[in-house]
């Protein structure tokens, strides 16, 4: 069975976590799966907007404890973190195109921090986001100590991951953790129609407006004026950026090609 589904529909790259029955917990095929998938993702340039779901009832549990045995395998985790995780959510930053994640169910551990370094994060009403981490005596990783305060501040972020607590869509909705929760009926065809609009939107623009924000992490306002300066000239070197101009004057919609 395939840890990872991939499927193109349209320009829309749809990525599925596929291991159900363990709620979609990582193993190392998984995780370097994953990283191959999004590579594809980033070379295909007919793909202009990568959505990341899990099959079943949850989103990820995060690591897979089953394959966790005993301390010396503990002793390894830095190598799983640099060689499974971190891979996966640097690229998932340096994709050139905007990433959602949609967060069917129970977002756990990694597969949470996973989710929270996507551009966009939606969840189905019955979904929820754990920091697991503190239950088993392991530190947020994956990213998670990075975004979690900047998303939803430090205090917030602090009490949420030494608690471990259940967060649900609502209250994760609530406290910005993520973009918007949906009905669980209307959740996949409303993540979609998000994924669709993102892949109509001018991709390079997004790109380049991700790398201000990536940049807008750690920089101070004058370099960030100075980042913002660089990439719109980039951005008004674009097809797209003309396409805008003129059907703004023609009064009509514009048709971005993403180029
Ligand atoms: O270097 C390193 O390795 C460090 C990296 C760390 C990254 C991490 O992600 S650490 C955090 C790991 N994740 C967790 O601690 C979460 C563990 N899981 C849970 O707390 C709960 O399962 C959930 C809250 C996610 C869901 O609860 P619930 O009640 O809806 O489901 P359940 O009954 O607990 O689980 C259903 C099945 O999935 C069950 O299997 P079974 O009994 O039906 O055969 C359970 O064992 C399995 N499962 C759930 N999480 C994991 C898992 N199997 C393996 N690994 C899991 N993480």
């Amino acid at each position: 069975m395939n840890t990872v589904l991939f499927e193109i529909n349209d320009s829309v790259a749809f990525i599925t976590l596929n291991r159900p029955d363990k709620l979609n917990a990582f193993n190392r095929e998984m995780s370097l799966s994953l990283q191959e998938t999004l590579d594809k993702c980033e070379k295909n340039s007919s793909i202009r907007c990568v959505y990341i779901t899990g099959a079943g009832r949850a989103f990820s549990a995060g690591q897979d404890l089953s394959q966790v045995n005993d301390s010396e395998e503990f002793a390894v985790m830095g190598k799983i973190l640099s060689e499974q995780y971190n891979p996966v959510v640097k690229r998932i930053r340096n994709l050139s195109k905007p990433v959602i994640a949609a967060v069917n169910g129970v977002a756990a551990g990694a597969g949470a921090n996973i989710a929270l370094c996507c551009d966009v994060i939606v969840a189905a009403e019955s979904a929820s986001f754990i920091q697991a981490f503190s239950k088993i005596g392991l530190i947020p990783d994956s990213g998670g100590t990075y975004f979690l305060p900047r998303l939803v501040g430090f205090q917030k972020a602090s009490a949420i991951m030494m608690l471990g607590d259940k967060i649900s869509a609502k209250e994760a909705d609530e406290m910005g953790m993520i973009y918007k929760y949906f009905p669980d009926k209307e959740f996949e065809q409303e993540a979609e129609k998000i994924a669709r609009t993102l892949s109509s939107l001018p991709t390079m623009g997004l790109a380049f407006t991700k790398q201000a924000l990536n940049k807008s992490l750690e920089q101070d306002f004058e370099e960030q004026l100075l980042t913002e300066g660089i990439l719109q000239q980039k951005a008004s070197a674009t097809n797209d950026f003309k396409e805008g101009i003129k059907a703004f004057k023609e009064k009509r919609r514009p048709n971005f090609r993403g180029d």
